[in-house]
């Protein structure tokens, strides 16, 4: 063991503590939220409140861990310089969601040391699910080592997808090309881009995509799919899809069909 795996292990404990109690601060936000007095203040601008608390938590408890990290943050990021070691954290991943009561949600910390992702956690306070992986074995849910389904085919598959704010062509010509495949397959939006990923990592869905992302919704998520053995890439099939603001993320088995049936077809 070399002293960069030493150091992920001493911090991993640290980080899955601050997910935890993130996700247990946004849970008990969302009862309060319920409340009448909330009404007043309307209901976007208190979450809006409860994003940046969350994040500004989150920030104070992972600096207190690695003192000089950099932070690409959903929240407050204005400029973004990357050092040894940057983090990039959603704080409330799955916002329409929680907005309505409604789950699921998520927490989604990932931590990058120079260009690559080397640890991630996602934490689903209401299912109590929690995913990490820190590439030094296998990803694991609530503990246990989780990994991919087989799934090879179209036909029957449970496939999650998300729909973006603003849809180009190319986006509704994806739409259109997955609506032929209804009676062939399952889909499924279900609104927290890190946990979508997290189920195709745990072998629940057997792919997901989705355009219009940003680095936060996917760090952490893609990392632990990739070390539970599935497979992420941009909509070319290409590895720009940490940046690029698009994703595929599958099984593997399921990604070259996926692409040429849904995301590359004309
Ligand atoms: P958010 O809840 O933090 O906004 C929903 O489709 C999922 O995609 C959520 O994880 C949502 O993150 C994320 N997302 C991010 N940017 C998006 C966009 N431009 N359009 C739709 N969803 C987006
Ligand atoms: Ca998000």
């Amino acid at each position: 063991m070399n002293d960069k795996e030493m150091d992920l292990n001493n911090i991993v404990d640290e980080v899955i503590l601050l997910a935890r109690t993130t996700g247990a601060y946004l849970a008990s936000e969302q009862r309060s939220l319920q409340k009448q007095e909330i009404e007043l203040k309307g209901t976007r601008n208190y979450v809006t409140y409860i994003d940046k608390e969350a994040e500004r938590r989150l920030v104070k408890g992972l600096r207190a861990i690695l003192p000089e990290s950099a932070f690409l943050t959903e929240e407050e990021t204005v400029t973004f310089e990357p050092r040894d070691y940057s983090w990039i954290i959603d704080p409330l991943d799955g916002t329409t969601n929680y907005v309505h009561g409604d789950s699921p949600y998520s927490v989604s910390i990932a931590l990058m040391h120079e260009t690559k992702v080397i640890l991630g956690v996602v934490f689903d306070p209401v299912a109590d699910q929690l995913f990490v992986a820190t590439g030094n074995g296998a990803a694991t849910l609530n503990g246990e080592p989780l990994g991919v389904s087989r799934q090879e085919s179209l036909t029957n598959a449970y496939i999650g997808f998300g729909i973006p704010y603003s849809l180009d062509s190319r986006g509704e010509t994806i739409l259109v090309n997955a609506m032929k495949q209804f009676r062939n397959c399952s889909f499924r939006i279900k609104g927290s881009a890190a946990l979508e990923i997290c189920y195709v990592a745990a072998g629940i869905s057997d792919a997901y995509f989705h355009s219009g992302l940003s680095p936060w919704d996917v760090a952490a998520g893609a990392f632990i799919l990739e070390c539970a053995g599935g497979r992420c890439s941009d909509f070319s099939g290409g590895d720009h899809y940490l940046f690029g603001k698009e994703m595929v993320a599958s099984n593997g088995k399921l990604h070259e069909t996926l692409m040429q049936h849904i995301i590359t077809a004309e």
